[in-house]
């Protein structure tokens, strides 16, 4: 190659500066090619991906069978509006509502379309069948939840980081301590009006906060006895990164509503689903609800078969075994440094809480260094690291990474 046709990453990094929003403030690396649990820099440099880009590359980067049910669609049909039928959308539908047990599925694009749709459907079961008094639902959120940067989500958020600054908000909304259900049922009982409680069962964002055994099955018992709608957002913690299909499996709950994003596409391009069952779906008639490519025939084939390699490869149970292998070594490396003060997670969705060290130095420099050495992550909430990597992880794959982890924190203290 002419060396003028070399770009270095520095070329790349100074075109975005130039030209890009300054909406996010990434690792210095320029990644160009990704395959299963690697990716590889513009430089040549491979790199575990330990972030799956939010849980989004569960099935690894560039899965072959994904990849082509992507290019063999882009090449027949790629979109048609839903003004139009087409021969994918139907076959999607049926086979997605059998995959998790449910009547219906509305098809959106980004999971903060899912989370948006879900309220909508919350909101007009509420006046259409609770017999809430019009626009007077009210959908209760857990503080700490996270679900995306939409004006409504952003509503329903603590973090000042997500919501200041970008008012009025969206009324109808409150929240209420994560991972507590007297405070739930306090709300409940004093608010005859709620028509929803979305949640996450872990809540990633925040810092892969697991709640306690047994929160998940006893919201399904408040919001069965108080009527309320149970929204499980597994857009994170869904399809496997967990160590079951659901998170909410572990507890053998299902909730009224289910919003799944990011893997659903396998990380080729933003798909969403609501899946629910018709005295729910059917509140909203036709011209009330939707979106360009919501459904479109490249992202039904591709949620097919990214759904299809879930199960063909047993990912869940990868995930819950090499969790398992994963915490073990962390648990090992936090007796040899007094850097990390916690490890916790579960399935393959993990993370470290890193005490400052040296000159103020804190995750994000922890995360600097894991780059150096050929490991890509990312801290939430400055102390917090999380490690989510594909689901096809291997154990020798785990643990050669375990020890770059290892080797780089040992150098930093
Ligand atoms: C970014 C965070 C994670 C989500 C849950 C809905 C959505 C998300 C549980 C919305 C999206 C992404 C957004 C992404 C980074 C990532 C993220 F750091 F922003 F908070 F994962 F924790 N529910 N999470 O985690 O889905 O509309 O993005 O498809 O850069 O904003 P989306």
């Amino acid at each position: 190659m002419v060396y003028s046709e070399i770009k270095s990453s520095e070329y790349f990094i100074e075109l975005e500066h130039r030209f890009g929003a300054h909406n996010y403030h990434p690792l210095p690396v320029v990644l160009e090619r990704g395959e299963g649990v690697y990716m590889w820099d513009v430089d040549g440099k491979q790199y575990f991906d330990f972030l799956s880009a939010y849980s989004a590359v569960n099935q690894g980067h560039c899965h072959p069978r994904i990849i082509k049910a992507m290019i063999e669609q882009a090449g027949k049909l790629t979109l048609t509006s839903r003004a139009f039928h087409n021969n994918l959308l139907g076959e999607y539908e049926k086979f997605i509502t059998a995959y998790f047990g449910y009547d219906k599925v509305l098809p959106m694009n980004t999971g903060v379309e899912g989370g948006e749709t879900a309220i909508k459907l919350a909101r007009r079961w509420a006046y259409t069948i609770k017999g809430i008094p019009e626009n007077q639902a009210h959908v209760l959120f857990a503080e700490g939840n996270f679900w995306g940067r939409t004006l409504a989500a952003i509503s329903s958020s603590s973090d000042p980081s997500s919501f200041a600054g970008f008012g009025p908000y969206m009324p109808g909304f409150s929240l209420v301590p994560y991972n507590n259900l007297q405070a739930l049922e306090n709300a409940f009982i004093t608010n005859p009006n709620i028509a929803a409680f979305m949640f996450e069962p872990i809540q990633g964002e925040a810092g892969v906060i697991v709640p306690d055994e047994g929160y998940i099955s006893g919201i399904r018992e408040l919001c069965s006895k108080y009527n309320v709608l149970m929204i499980a957002d597994e857009i994170q913690t869904g399809l496997c990164r967990t160590g079951k299909m659901l998170a909410c499996d572990y507890e053998n709950v299902k909730p009224d509503i289910l919003i799944l994003g990011k893997a659903l596409s396998g990380g080729t391009m933003p798909v969403s689903a609501v899946l629910c069952n018709d005295e729910i779906m059917l509140g909203i008639r036709p011209g009330e609800h939707g979106s360009t490519y919501g459904g479109n025939p490249v992202a039904c084939a591709v949620a097919m078969e990214a759904l299809k390699v879930l199960k063909d490869e047993d990912l869940a149970e990868n995930a819950f075994e090499m969790g398992i292998v994963f915490r073990s070594r962390m648990d090992q490396l936090m007796k040899k440094t007094s850097i990390i003060t916690l490890v916790r997670g579960k399935g393959l969705l993990n993370a470290i809480v890193i005490k400052p060290f040296g000159e103020n130095k804190t995750a994000y420099d922890v995360c600097l260094a894991l780059c150096k050495n050929g490991l890509l992550a990312k801290q939430t909430h400055g102390d917090i690291i999380r490690f989510a990597p594909p689901l096809v992880i291997t154990e020798k794959q785990i643990h050669q990474a375990c020890d770059i982890i290892e080797k780089t924190i040992l150098a930093l203290c």
